[in-house]
């Protein structure tokens, strides 16, 4: 490596370390001439032949469209990366981000490559480097950063500076921004509470007329809507003023769930309005972010959309809306919310419910004013919250991935428990798997007194149901819950908790049991959200350790080879059924590879047997060497030796069958040269069973032996078909 070129690796490696996001540098023929930090999905989707074209239309295309520009282009590929370009010097291009910067971008990737598209791709591997970036601050920051020094730097090192030409401008390409792809709402389960009371619009409530003459604020700009506050803030009396002023700082320390909370609070202290609800918007409903008083005790759902005519023409009106209550408990009067909608920039985020009859006007506009003053302060902290549960989710993804790598040590399920538990601020969470005879094992837990293990008939409440539901269940209040008691031991500081089934291939193969949110919150969907975006990799992850641990029972049993340490044929018959049953649940692709060493018995005839072993130890070495980690290499018996590649195509296989073919090839043995043929056979339709499997990969073989050895053949129903071959 030269200096230029170390010190580029390096200049990178920093630049992606400062940032956290890739940092790729492509030519004018879209060539990754450099990379640090690249994202894992780039790095298998870019040089693939099916998913590469996609990638063409977007990184393929950042140095034309970013040289056509003259400065930096933003664009979300298909995969739903955010990605920057920004050209450095006159060849070069870097593409900063590969990052998700919202977590619904990722869990839809996630789906797609445990259930969809990308699921050839191992899942290990697909996820070792993914990187979510909480904002595109991050990717303004790191491409400041590409400042002159890094320019020169990488002119620096062209070889061949293309003097004199003169580059034909594009005509300026036409940026696109691919919005996300809109998926239907997924439905979430209802709670497990019933007692949700459901409020709605009486009939007989007449939407108020329009006032003529007032500006409309859904007009407003942002810049308006501050100058209204200050107005609003000059004939407020002295002693609001002082209090709204000292409150604001308070609110600004705590979380966003918090500070819902804090406003209630202070319009009970400062209003006396004990019962009350703040509701933010979420699509175009409104969803409870806090509730006080009567409210709290019992959870409340407002119906009415956030565009309703209504809801306008309160705003206009500076007038709250009367909600009464749909059911009640016969005999009981029914309740009634006054809602008043809060508007910032233009925009109805957040309203407010009091639970009254009747209130007077003056205290009415009071708190309209106080709520106006505060809401945009509160979607300030909103904003803050949403990019630090990013960047939570991207850290815990990170260290998951890594805790990935150390699969085999002790504390695995402990590490990985309390790493989810750190994604939902969870105090206390357990990990439950389905053992043989569907009893379920506590395998880690986070925050307990009492060791899980001793409960008699551990998950029966509700993790059992979960698990066969495959649905979660997120409850907030257990109190109001259809749930029998809770053992006293147990002693669970918040009444709301998370049950979070773990699903792999339709069955469910585990749940994670989460409680006691820090601070004393209730989980809410934030935290189903997040739990969906990391659930694929952890039924990956536990499927792969059932798969070992399984294993590790093999290992009792005499299933390896002395002379090479390999597998020996009885284990792999035993693990192909095995791989079979899981390639038809998971849908994954599974192939087999046959090697047979090519003229060996005049190796054994001129060298001796102790030569010949020598030999045969060597190639199995070097099968180790090209494995990956869930391939199995075994000696199948005398000079044959085959390979099991779970989650592998028929093209990758023929790859790797090649790469260990041409590193047999081109190593040197003691005695001379050594080679081998290789059959390759993979799972399609027609091939069902191990023998099938088996008696393919030997076809391709034989094939390869007769073409002249030294050969890689992938079976060819046409050309390997008719009567077996041995
Ligand atoms: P080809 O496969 O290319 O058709 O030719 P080949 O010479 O390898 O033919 P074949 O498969 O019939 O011969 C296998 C030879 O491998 C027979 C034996 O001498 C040798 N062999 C088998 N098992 C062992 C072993 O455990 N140790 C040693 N040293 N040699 C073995
Ligand atoms: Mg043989
Ligand atoms: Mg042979």
């Amino acid at each position: 490596m030269s200096l230029a070129d170390e010190n580029k690796a390096q200049l990178l490696d920093r630049l992606a370390a400062e940032s956290g996001v890739a940092v790729v540098v492509v030519d004018e023929n879209s060539n990754e001439v450099a990379a640090a930090n690249n994202n894992s999905m780039c790095r298998l989707l870019y040089p693939s032949a099916d998913f590469g074209p996609f990638c063409a239309e977007y990184c393929g295309k950042a140095f034309k469209r970013a040289t056509a520009a003259g400065k930096a282009i933003e664009y979300e590929c298909y995969a739903g990366l955010k990605c920057r370009a920004t050209p450095v010097g006159k060849q070069h291009v870097a593409i900063l981000g590969r990052a998700f910067e919202t977590s619904d971008n990722y869990r839809r990737a996630t789906d797609k490559a445990i259930n969809g598209d990308w699921r050839r791709f191992r899942p290990t591997e697909f996820f070792d480097n993914v990187i979510i970036s909480g904002s595109a601050a991050t990717l303004e920051r790191a491409e400041r950063e590409l400042d002159v020094s890094v320019t020169d730097l990488l002119e620096g090192i062209e070889k061949q500076p293309k003097r004199g030409r003169v580059r034909t401008p594009e005509p300026e390409p036409q940026i696109i921004e691919t919005p996300p792809i809109a998926e239907p709402q997924q439905q979430r389960p209802d709670p497990l509470e019933s007692s949700l009371l459901n409020y709605k619009l009486p009939a007989e409530d007449t939407p108020s007329p329009v006032s003529e003459g007032r500006p409309d604020p859904f007009e407003t700009s942002m810049v308006n809507a501050k100058i209204d506050l200050s107005g609003v803030l000059v004939d407020q009396d002295l002693a609001d003023r002082e209090a709204w002023r000292a409150f604001i700082p308070t609110l600004l320390k705590v979380s966003y769930r918090l500070a819902c909370r804090r406003i209630l609070e202070f319009l009970a202290r400062h209003y006396g309005i004990q019962s009350s609800l703040w509701l933010q918007r979420e699509g175009q409903q409104f969803e409870m972010a806090a509730a006080i008083g009567d409210l709290e005790d019992q959870p409340v759902r407002i119906e009415i959309p956030v565009d309703d005519k209504r809801i306008r023409a309160a705003v206009r009106d500076d007038s709250p809306i009367v909600l009464k209550e749909l059911q009640t408990e016969s005999g009981k009067k029914p309740r009634v919310i006054q809602l008043f909608p809060v508007v910032i920039g233009g925009e109805v985020r957040n309203a407010l419910g009091i639970a009254r009859a009747e209130i007077d006007p003056e205290l009415s506009a009071r708190i309209l004013k106080f709520c106006r003053y505060v809401a945009s302060r509160l979607e300030i902290l909103r904003l803050r919250d949403a990019v630090a549960q990013q960047e939570r989710l991207s850290r815990v993804l990170k260290e998951f991935n890594e805790q990935l790598r150390n699969i085999d040590s002790e504390s695995f399920w402990q590490r990985l428990t309390s790493i989810i538990a750190q994604l939902v601020d969870a105090e206390r969470a357990s990990l439950l798997i389905r053992g043989s005879s569907d009893m379920l094992l506590a395998k880690a837990s986070i925050g307990n007194q009492a060791d899980l293990s001793t409960y008699p008939d551990l998950g029966s409440r509700v993790a059992r149901t979960i698990l066969e539901k495959g649905k979660p269940a997120l409850v907030t209040d257990v109190s109001k819950a259809s749930l029998s008691s809770v053992s006293a031991e147990r002693s669970y500081k918040t009444s709301s908790f998370i049950s979070y089934p773990i699903v792999f291939g339709g069955t469910g193969i585990g749940v994670m049991n989460f409680t006691d949110k820090a601070g004393g919150l209730r989980f809410d969907k934030h935290d189903l959200e997040a739990l969906d975006s990391i659930a694929p990799q952890i039924a990956v992850a536990l499927d792969r350790i059932a798969l070992r641990d399984k294993m590790g029972e093999f290992a009792q049993l005499s299933v390896t080879d002395p002379l090479t340490g390999l597998l020996n044929r009885r284990y792999i018959e035993e693990r192909l059924s095995e791989e079979i049953n899981r390639s038809d649940r998971s849908g994954e692709p599974l192939s087999f590879l046959m090697i047979d060493v090519d003229e060996f018995k005049s190796y054994n005839d001129r060298f001796g047997h102790p030569a010949g072993d020598e030999a045969l130890r060597v190639v199995g070495s070097i099968l180790r060497q090209n494995l990956r980690g869930a391939d199995v290499a075994v000696r199948y018996g005398g000079e044959e030796f085959s390979v099991l590649l779970p989650n592998t195509n028929t093209e990758e296989a023929e790859a790797i069958a090649e790469r260990i073919r041409s590193h047999i090839a081109r190593t040197e043995f003691p005695k001379r040269q050594v080679t081998v043929s290789i059959g390759v056979a993979s799972r399609l339709n027609g091939i069902q069973s191990v023998k099938d499997l088996i008696s393919a990969a030997d076809k391709a073989l034989f094939r390869a032996k007769e073409t002249g050895r030294n050969l890689v053949l992938v079976y060819d129903p046409i050309l390997d078909g008719g009567e077996n071959v041995h």
